[in-house]
């Protein structure tokens, strides 16, 4: 069994809770919650629990998940059964809170969703009590819920709730998303504040790709009375983009990000369907590519808060989060790319039982990012961190 050094520099915290990984959002449903099984199976066969430190993750209280949304909601996400969907007098709310195929009705859902939001609180208490430099919440991550809706497989929005905890002790955080789909609630969240700077790296396409917002162009609520104005950047991307000028367009943006904001602390959210081969994504970005990211993130030395997301290819999320949390423990270098014979559902990770299949090569879709395109991307960056003073 490997022995891994525990870090000097840093202490790692992992929040989870096993009591998530069971639940079904039903069948054929692209969100599979055992990818959190299968990534702490891979965590614990490379030893990387020997380095961080491991809390199971309570339940968020409704009066945490009220710190963001409506009471009416959080009621009907607590009393909601899978039966009800059908019946007329829950008729109005499904639909006003946008209950249905995206976002099913499943059994457990209200302790799903307090589970995966009490790891982020929890991870951001952490941090903000100094017993944590990284604290690490898979689970995590789930950016499109609104205050008063479900959208694209979330519920509750725990990064909104972790975000809200680190800015009691932090006056300034940035938000950087790394999911193929658009950081809208969260944006939305703090679309009025100049205390969090988002930044979201993902598709674009506004009939065609879900949640069809996040153009370059939507910045915050132009008003000169909004402190929130410009504190929105996103970075709209087509179909294809490959390694090389993701993880180069991601150090541009990020690094000036953090040279003009000087937030004091960064929310990262590492959604795995930005991985080619992903079933809804359509980048083609590896393992390293996407970890790549992680560890930038990490050279800034800030208290970091490190959630999951999206990811649809288990095997893949799996690879990825198991990767990037060998990076945030330090142990990037140490561990061997052949998946361990001690890992349970080995067999997931055939033929080539490797961390770092060539995913860009299964599925080659064409870049259809051009340099053009991208230089244009971060020199409208450039232009609009103009307007923000740190
Ligand atoms: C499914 O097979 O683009 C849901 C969703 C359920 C099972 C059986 C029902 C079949 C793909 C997706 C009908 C499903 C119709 N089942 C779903 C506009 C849409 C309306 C709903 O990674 N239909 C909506 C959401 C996206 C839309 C992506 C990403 C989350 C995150 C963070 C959310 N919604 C069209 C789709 C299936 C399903 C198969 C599906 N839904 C794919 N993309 C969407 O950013 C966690
Ligand atoms: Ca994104
Ligand atoms: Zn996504």
């Amino acid at each position: 069994n490997l022995q891994i050094a525990r870090p000097k520099g840093y202490r790692v915290s992992w929040h989870a809770n096993p009591a998530v990984e069971p639940h079904h959002f039903g069948q054929s449903h692209p969100m599979k919650p055992w990818r959190l099984t299968l990534t702490k199976q891979l965590v614990m066969a490379y030893g990387m629990h020997h380095a961080m430190d491991l809390y199971l993750a309570r339940a968020a209280t409704y009066e945490e998940m009220a710190d963001f949304h409506e009471r009416d909601y959080l009621d009907f996400l607590q009393q909601i059964m899978p039966g009800d969907i059908d019946k007329p007098d829950q008729a109005d709310n499904v639909v006003r809170f946008n209950f249905g195929d995206d976002c099913p009705i499943f059994d457990g859902l209200y302790s799903y969703c307090s589970l995966y939001a009490g790891g982020t609180v929890d991870a951001a208490r952490k941090l903000c009590n100094n017993q944590s430099d990284i604290a690490i919440n898979w689970s995590g991550g789930l950016h499109h819920a609104k205050k008063a809706e479900a959208s694209g497989f979330c519920y509750v929005n725990d990064i909104v709730l972790g975000t809200l905890q680190l800015l009691r002790h932090h006056p300034r955080v940035m938000y950087i998303d790394i999911d193929v789909h658009h950081g809208d609630g969260v944006e939305q969240a703090f679309w009025s504040t100049d205390r969090v700077l988002t930044v979201s790296f993902h598709k674009y396409d506004k009939d065609n790709f879900f949640p069809g917002t996040g153009a370059r162009e939507d910045t915050g609520p132009a008003h000169p009375l909004n402190p929130g104005a410009h504190h929105a950047i996103n970075v709209p991307l087509n179909d294809g983009i490959d390694d090389e000028s993701y993880i180069a367009l991601f150090k541009e943006v990020i690094g000036a990000c953090m040279k003009t904001y000087q937030p004091g602390a960064i929310v990262l959210q590492c959604g795995a369907d930005s991985l080619g081969c992903d079933r809804l994504g359509c980048f083609n970005l590896n393992v390293r590519a996407h970890g790549a990211c992680v560890a930038y993130t990490k050279t800034f030395g800030m208290p970091l808060l490190v959630v999951g997301g999206g990811g649809y290819t288990p095997r893949n999320v799996s690879r990825a989060w198991a990767h990037e949390t060998s990076i945030l423990v330090e142990a990037d270098n140490v561990i061997d790319p052949t998946i361990p014979d001690s890992v349970a559902f080995r067999n997931h990770f055939g033929p080539d039982f490797s961390l770092f299949p060539p995913l860009s090569e299964m599925r080659k879709l064409d870049n259809k990012n051009t340099r053009a395109y991208l230089e244009g991307l971060v020199e409208a960056v450039h232009e609009q961190l103009r307007y923000i003073k740190g």
